[in-house]
């Protein structure tokens, strides 16, 4: 077929190759409609070429000493913080979200990637007092193999690394398919893998669907683990189908984060962070604020404090430094949010700023940020997740009646409290039914350094980042050395009866 300027491979076994199948697909800007590139359309043959390329490759990469694998991790942090520039600004116009939300997800990437590289020198176990002399007992983490790597699209950096770094540096071997919203991003890691020096196989990328390379991935019985960010009904299709080969499952899948305001708050700082968690990547985030959960005697200085800033975000082009919010993704995610603010308006509620596309000129997928009033807490706007600029004021009683609101979803990635009342404060970080719960900030702007993740149908027990990420991609073996040079059973058998 004839291709593109800008044609892309994927990467098996060390080598940039296309697709058995021919095909290719066309990744575009969202906030222009502009052609990024074309990348292939994969096949279950391609990915199995993947998986077989990996395979082999986890023979030697987990005899690798780790902080030698973590070498290796070290230069890619280095070549992805001289790149980050480059790295910004092609995110930008494949993602959407503005050039400081951009750097900030390389950042996030950066600073993971240095993170899990220090693992390889601590990865610690533990060394236990044996019950019999002349006898040592201890545990060491030892990786599983292939890592199926199945990424979303709001955050190109930041989430491939949190799943490939940590797989890598435990001794683990990987395939990737990134979202085909953003193959570029994930495309530019994976070559700077290649220019740190990671040994041909151990990490593949195979660009296409989900119906075809995710499926694969999920069938496969040489993987042995998948992780997954993403919608909470692929989730769980995910695990059902994992489940017939037993591969460890983690999943990272939807929010309905609550903004908890007291009427002790400061009202200022609130309606900034509910700005910044529910605008901020055009509400892309699986931590995004959808609902704030107000107390009645300050609902309405806090709604007009919200619409105000609101309407004062500019809309645009996030290359332009003066843009606050970018566009969503795509025409499938436009649909969805317009489709819910007329859920909202059909339940009755109020819509107090947007509501609507925003044209002026720009050819994008562009919405105005969005406030639901006088929500009720069943409504649909509620308590299903949009995954846009958009979010529900919430009236509420009292901290029990908040706390009650807030755990009534079936989500439980991220929520916040605004309050001046220490006792509110620790009774909410107790209850509040989520993996994640900030006090007198917005919902948004979780650091690498401790456990991501969530409770209920947000996922399936795992976390990501910190020391919590080992979990996911290791196993435990215990180690029993007798030096005895005899047979000494084990406590439990030596007992008089
Ligand atoms: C996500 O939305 O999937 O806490 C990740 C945050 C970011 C990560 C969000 N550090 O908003």
């Amino acid at each position: 077929m004839a291709v593109a300027a800008n044609t892309y491979r994927n990467y098996i076994d060390g080598a940039w190759v296309d697709s058995e199948s021919g095909e290719q697909f066309e990744d575009t800007n969202p906030a222009t409609g502009d052609l990024i590139g074309s990348f292939p359309r994969s096949t279950t043959a391609d990915t199995d070429r993947a998986v077989a390329a990996a395979h082999q490759a986890y023979a030697s990469w987990r005899l690798y000493p780790a902080p030698k694998r973590a070498e290796i991790l070290f230069k890619v942090a280095e070549l992805l913080r001289d790149r980050k520039p480059e790295l910004t600004r092609t995110m930008t116009q494949e993602m959407g979200k503005v050039l400081t939300e951009a750097g900030g997800d390389v950042q996030e990437g950066i600073d993971m990637t240095y993170y899990m590289a220090g693992e390889g020198r601590r990865m610690f176990g533990q060394t236990v007092p044996a019950e019999m002399p002349d006898k040592f007992a201890m545990s060491v983490r030892q990786p599983l193999g292939v890592v199926a790597v199945i990424t979303p699209f709001n955050f190109p950096m930041a989430i491939p690394t949190w799943k490939l770094m940590p797989a890598l540096v435990t001794g683990n071997t990987a395939v990737f398919k990134p979202s085909g919203d953003v193959p570029l991003l994930a495309e530019m890691l994976v070559q700077i893998f290649e220019e740190a020096g990671l040994p041909k196989g151990v990490v593949n990328i195979v660009h296409g669907g989900g119906a075809t390379v995710g499926q694969r991935l999920l069938e496969h019985p040489d993987v042995k683990i998948v992780t997954f960010t993403g919608s909470k009904e692929t989730g769980i299709h995910v695990a059902r189908t994992g489940a017939d080969t037993l591969k460890r499952i983690h999943l990272e899948l939807g929010g309905k984060n609550a903004i908890i305001v007291m009427d002790d708050a400061d009202l200022d700082n609130a309606a900034d962070g509910i700005l910044w968690s529910a605008f901020g990547t055009s509400g892309q985030r699986c931590t995004a604020a959808s609902r704030v959960v107000v107390h009645e005697r300050v609902y309405d200085g806090l709604a007009a404090r919200l619409v105000e800033r609101a309407e004062a975000l500019r809309i645009g082009n996030g290359l332009d430094p003066e843009v606050d919010v970018g566009p969503l993704i795509n025409q499938a995610a436009l649909d969805k949010v317009d489709r819910y603010t007329g859920i909202a308006r059909d339940e009755g509620a109020e819509i107090l700023t947007g509501g609507e596309h925003y044209t002026n000129g720009e050819k994008g997928f562009f919405y105005r940020p969005t406030i639901y009033g006088r929500v009720e807490r069943d409504m649909r706007v509620a308590t299903e997740e949009i995954f846009g600029p958009a979010t529900a004021l919430i009236p509420c009683r009292d901290l029990d009646d908040a706390i009650a609101i807030s755990n009534r979803v079936e989500y439980g990635l991220s929520s916040a409290i605004y309050t001046d009342d220490v006792n509110a404060a620790f009774r909410a970080i107790r209850d509040l039914d989520t993996g994640i719960t900030y006090i007198n900030a917005g919902t948004i702007g979780a650091e690498i350094q401790l456990p991501f993740g969530g409770t209920k149908y947000t996922g399936n027990g795992h976390r990501e980042a910190g020391t919590a990420a080992l979990d996911t991609y290791t196993e435990w073996k215990a180690v029993y050395v007798d030096y005895s040079g005899k047979l000494q059973r084990a406590q439990i058998d030596n007992q008089p009866s």
